[in-house]
């Protein structure tokens, strides 16, 4: 079983984490930043984005689509309760997570990936690519498309920022209610917290979340993962710690 992955890629963290969580033996692809729509159709993909798996000849595409897939193929342990209101609640956290939730760290990472040229080249430093001085100026363009692609303009970044206490409540109520957060971690808790622990790694939102029910519920499915990501948000919409 093959994952296809981008190593900055939370929806693909979670997908390799349900693996895990799972015990199914596979190997993670990492394809190289940018390369992606192009290598998941010459790997017989038809959407562009990660995760992306391959399991027994199958192709299948989406991290809740990849959730309901593993079930399937091995039903222990569960990433769905077997009672029909408490799998109801999971399944529904994780479309909140995917659809509402998930879309928030990859806008304010693109944003910021167009703006800040200081960020790519340390970024492309850190990756040990050649000739950061060039290729951070050279990449604007690029990162600029990502950025649109995915609606990541000014005024979207700002309003991101002014919801983010208004998610992170979410997530706090969802621990509460025990849909997530419980002994045995399920497909919403994988989806749910990769996305905190991307936002745990943006040093001006580190405080804000990291010592709410939501913080710790991040670092207790996905501790390690991936380093501080320098960005700078626009200080006057960061919320309040
Ligand atoms: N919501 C989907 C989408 C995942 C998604 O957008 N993945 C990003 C990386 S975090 C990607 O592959 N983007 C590539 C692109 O936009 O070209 C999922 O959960 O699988």
């Amino acid at each position: 079983m093959t994952l296809y992955s981008l190593a900055p890629s939370h929806p693909a963290r979670a997908a390799h984490l349900m693996l895990d969580h799972k015990g199914i033996e596979h190997r993670v692809v990492n394809l190289p930043a940018g390369s992606q729509p192009i290598a998941l159709r010459a790997l017989g993909f038809r959407g562009a984005t990660v995760p992306a798996l391959k399991l027994d000849g199958r192709r299948v595409q989406g991290s809740r689509q990849i959730s309901q897939a593993l079930d399937e193929l091995q039903p222990d342990p569960p990433l769905f309760p077997a009672d029909p209101d408490a799998r109801a609640a999971v399944k529904e956290a994780e479309r909140w997570g995917e659809g509402a939730y998930q879309p928030v760290p990859r806008r304010m990472f693109r944003w910021a990936l167009s703006q800040d040229g200081d960020l790519r080249r340390h970024l492309i430093e850190q990756d040990r690519m050649p000739a950061p001085a060039l290729t951070a100026p050279a990449m604007q363009p690029v990162a600029a498309l990502f950025a649109r692609a995915v609606g990541a303009d000014d005024a979207r970044i700002r309003s991101d920022l002014s919801e983010l206490p208004r998610h992170l409540d979410h997530v706090d109520e969802l621990i509460a209610a025990g849909t997530i957060g419980g002994e045995e971690l399920n497909a919403a808790d994988f989806q749910i917290a990769t996305t905190t622990r991307v936002l745990l790694n943006f040093p001006q939102l580190r405080p804000v979340i990291q010592s709410r029910p939501a913080g710790e519920h991040a670092m207790r499915v996905a501790p390690r993962f991936g380093r501080e990501i320098p960005i700078r948000l626009p200080d006057d919409s960061v919320p309040a710690a």
